[in-house]
């Protein structure tokens, strides 16, 4: 029997995510990762879905979780954080599943320093929400919910 829950998202977010709505909210809002949270979670269940939220600040733990969202999961979000431009264990760990995994990143990362517009994991994902603060992550869930009606 498959493994695949095919009703449950991962929600995975990378180092320093924990600190959102307590530190800089003038660059990434006030919002906690708590709330994006409950919010997603109510998302999700409108539209059939369970959710798997986690933070780590470990790059290996994201690479571990997403290859137990290939296995486990009908879609991943990430938010890599840092990881986001420097992880190439990162990329590799995307390209080897067949999850479909959407990137998004809560600032409009093209509007600041040069070294955030490199993106080691956006050719493998299967799309990236950029710049909608907290709300990235319910367009997300909504992208992931309708592609996979489309699949079906
Ligand atoms: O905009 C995003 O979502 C980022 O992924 C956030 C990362 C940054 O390195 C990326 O370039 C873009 C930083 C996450 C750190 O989050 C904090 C939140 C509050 C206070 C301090 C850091």
């Amino acid at each position: 029997m498959s493994k695949t829950a095919h009703n449950r998202f991962l929600i995975l977010n990378g180092p320093n995510l924990n600190l959102l709505g307590v530190r800089e909210p003038e660059m990434y809002g006030t919002v906690t990762l708590a709330e994006i949270e409950a919010q997603l979670a109510e998302k999700a269940m409108a539209l059939g879905y369970e959710i798997d939220f986690r933070q780590t600040n470990h790059e290996g733990t994201l690479v571990d979780w997403v290859q137990e969202g290939g296995i486990s999961a009908a879609g991943i979000i990430i938010n890599g954080a840092g990881y986001t431009h420097t992880s190439v264990a990162l990329h590799d760990a995307i390209a080897a599943i067949e999850t479909p995994v959407i990137e998004v990143h809560l600032s409009n990362v093209y509007a600041r320093e040069a070294y955030r517009h490199h993106s080691y994991i956006s050719d493998v994902a299967a799309g990236v929400i950029i710049g909608f603060g907290a709300h990235g992550y319910i367009l997300a869930l909504d992208a992931l919910a309708s592609m996979l009606r489309n699949q079906s």
